[in-house]
């Protein structure tokens, strides 16, 4: 059905209140713009004239977002009106538009008019919030031709939150879901976080635990996830739940959840169609089976397979999806951890439903600050893999270090897993490209909170805007995803801010691995918080879960040997990428301890042996955040105090932490290999028994 509307805004002219930062508003902190810039660039766009489509809430709401945010951007009030004059904006719904996509737009203009065209209501959404980023930017829209069109899609967060509000790997306060007050209780922050989600593409949200509570599908908590729904689908996102797999013997006292147990099949047919009755656009399951002692399918001699087609199956005739976890590790299985999840699931490529997803993590052992891709992407061409990247930082510096996770999310997206015997990324395996699936996805695991800025560390903000903006088009240059968000943060700052923001958010993930985890290390993190450094934890009951089992430090060498001599988990990669990695030579630096196991004075590419190496990158990543401290100390009266406090608060924690990592991992491999110091460089100046004795009983995330 076409219907225009057609807006058109009449000049007045009204002194707006100009927005106060104050990072609640995250990047929609839409500011008044000065009257010349309005008189330059924006002057056609006067005030709204449409007939409102009364039964698509995403349409209504896309006109009262447009009406209520270009009032303040042109400080001018947006009505709207019932009639047609020159000069317009007009949003075009039509199905046919020249568009591969339902939630793609077309924006066109000359200097007189301006158009958005999609085929459904979302894509207006979509149109209309990039139409509004680019006026806030103060982004030229005449003569303009954009189509974007999202390249994966399913774009969603995964909440780990749980239902007392606890977040598991959280460091912005609470969850923001309030399962107690829930249905009742709509906290404004459910339309707020929902706009924001729209605003970078996201279409999506598993709003509880993968370590899931079988609560969560009892009925008085679905009318709670209802409500939730209620408020999100305006917004054109759809509500997922975690899936506890026991749930028939929790909730129903069935004595089992064996997946082909009539009774159990029985169970489930009748949760989803109470679930449907509730919620008739649910997304679906996201599940964490036999993983970290989560109850699964294996526990009755089932495979993955058998336990997401079967709840597949019960969802198949709602549009239902299952996005089944593949981070799994078993401890009864001596071998390397790095090849458990691909010995588990690479035998059952194809044999999942067509409405399966597999969410792999972009690593083979657990989000560590720079990981290889998992061998997984690539090995799997049957099957509609989903990448989960995490936003939160569990393993680069929680909620207090500045740590830019794009560039790690673009190495990830951008490496070439060679499947086909071509080069093909991780972005063309996900995206769909390689192997042609339909159903394709992306998932970041949230870092949002009950804190007032949402994130605790304000440019933890700028790590949820970069998974958004990546899951709709991974291709994009990081560097243009942070230049939006800087601009949409900091509005109206002069230049010198947006340099600074953008060079800390650019440089820090290096930093970050320099002063934490270099040439590869991994996994030397403390135990159970992962707050600091513990390379020296081997005191755990599974070995894997050791800083130990990872470096293998001892008085002559350090690393892993996963090449062929070793545990040969090298070989669950293409040849292709087996060769460049299984020789010391070819093997990147960054890579090279992740799978050689070397003499301290090995030699690598720079001369340098691999203790005097390690030794400047700790030192170096120390003075680089050092540098990061300075520079934002440079902006200080160019930006709000209270942002700027925040911001440098934190950057003088992250500056401690830093050379605590550097002090804490030296100390401790010094007191190894009994190698000396270089010249001109200070040891740690505390004992190693200093850095084991200290504590953090109250670190966040972890209870
Ligand atoms: O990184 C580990 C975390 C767990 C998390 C698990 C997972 C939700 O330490 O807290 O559990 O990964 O991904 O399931």
């Amino acid at each position: 059905m076409r219907y225009i509307v057609w807006m058109l805004v009449f000049l007045f002219w009204l002194n707006v209140k100009p927005y106060c930062q104050n990072g609640y508003d995250l990047w929609l902190g839409y500011t008044t713009h000065e009257k010349s810039v309005i008189k330059s660039q924006y002057a056609f766009i006067q005030s709204i004239s449409a007939l409102p489509f009364s039964n698509d809430p995403v349409y209504n709401n896309t006109l009262k977002i447009l009406e209520s945010k270009l009032t303040v951007l042109l400080g001018k009030p947006i009505h709207v009106v019932e009639y047609v004059k020159k000069n317009q904006l007009v949003l075009q719904l039509h199905p046919t538009a020249k568009l591969d996509n339902e939630e793609g737009f077309i924006i066109t203009s000359d200097l007189q008019s301006i158009k958005i065209e999609a085929q459904t209501s979302r894509g207006l959404l979509y149109g209309a919030l990039h139409l509004l980023g680019l006026i806030q930017r103060k982004e030229n829209i005449r003569n303009i031709h954009i189509t974007e069109t999202p390249k994966v899609k399913l774009r969603l967060l995964n909440h780990w939150d749980n239902t007392d509000r606890t977040v598991e790997r959280g460091y912005a306060g609470f969850s923001i879901f309030n399962w107690h007050e829930l249905p009742d209780y709509l906290d404004k922050r459910y339309e707020d976080y929902a706009s924001a989600n729209a605003s970078i593409g996201i279409n999506g949200t598993v709003v509880t635990n993968v370590n899931a509570n079988a609560i969560v599908l009892r009925s008085d908590y679905l009318d709670k996830a209802a409500a939730l729904a209620n408020v999100f689908r305006k917004f054109g996102i759809k509500i997922f739940l975690t899936a506890r797999f026991n749930a028939p013997m929790e909730l129903g006292g069935i004595k089992t959840a064996d997946p082909l147990n009539p009774e159990v099949i029985a169970w489930w047919n009748n949760k989803m169609e109470e679930i449907y009755q509730k919620i008739p656009d649910f997304g679906g399951f996201l599940v964490k089976a036999n993983s970290e002692g989560q109850p699964g399918p294996q526990d009755y001699g089932r495979t993955h397979a058998d336990g997401a087609n079967m709840l597949a199956k019960r969802l198949k005739k709602y549009n239902g999806i299952v996005m089944w976890r593949a981070f799994v590790y078993n401890h009864q299985v001596n071998e390397d951890r790095y090849k458990q999840a691909y010995n588990e699931f690479v035998p059952l490529d194809g044999k999942f439903a067509d409405n399966v997803l597999i969410q792999v993590k972009n690593g083979p052992i657990d989000f560590q600050p720079r990981e290889p891709v998992h061998p997984i992407f690539g090995a799997m061409p049957k099957t509609p893999l989903m990448l989960e990247l995490q936003i939160t930082k569990e393993y680069m510096g929680q909620g207090t270090h500045l740590v830019g996770l794009g560039p790690m999310f673009k190495e990830v997206l951008q490496t070439d897993t060679h499947a086909n015997d071509v080069t093909n990324t991780v972005v063309q395996i996900v995206d769909g490209s390689t192997n042609g699936y339909e159903l394709t996805g992306m998932a970041g695991v949230s870092n949002i909170g009950t804190s007032f800025n949402w994130t605790g560390h304000l440019f933890g903000q700028a790590d949820w805007y970069a998974f958004g903006r990546l899951a709709w088009n991974p291709n994009l240059d990081i560097k243009t995803i942070y230049d939006e968000w800087v601009k949409a943060t900091f509005p109206g700052a002069n230049r010198a801010v947006h340099k600074v923001a953008l060079g800390l958010l650019l440089s820090s993930y290096e930093t970050c691995v320099n002063y934490m985890t270099p040439l590869g290390l991994h996994h030397i993190m403390a135990e159970g918080h992962h707050y600091g450094p513990g390379p020296w934890v081997d005191s755990l009951k599974r070995e894997d879960w050791n800083a130990v089992y990872y470096h293998r430090a001892s008085k002559d060498s350090i690393g892993f040997d996963r090449t062929t001599r070793g545990s040969d988990a090298i070989s669950l990669y293409h040849p292709f990428v087996r060769a460049l990695y299984d020789n010391k030579s070819t093997c990147p630096d960054k890579y090279i301890l992740w799978f050689h196991r070397l003499p301290w004075t090995h030699t690598l590419k720079s001369g340098k042996s691999i203790w005097d190496e390690m030794v400047l990158r700790y030192d170096t990543g120390v003075s680089q955040v050092r540098e990061m401290n300075r520079q934002w100390g440079g902006v200080k009266g160019m930006i709000g105090d209270e942002i700027y406090e925040s911001v440098k608060n934190h950057l003088n924690i992250q500056e401690r932490e830093a050379q605590w990592w550097r002090d804490a991992c030296l100390s401790y491999f010094h007191s190894i290999s009994g190698m000396k110091f270089p010249d001109g460089v200070a040891p740690p100046p505390h004992p190693l028994k200093y850095y084991k004795s200290l504590s953090f009983p109250y670190s966040p995330g972890w209870w």
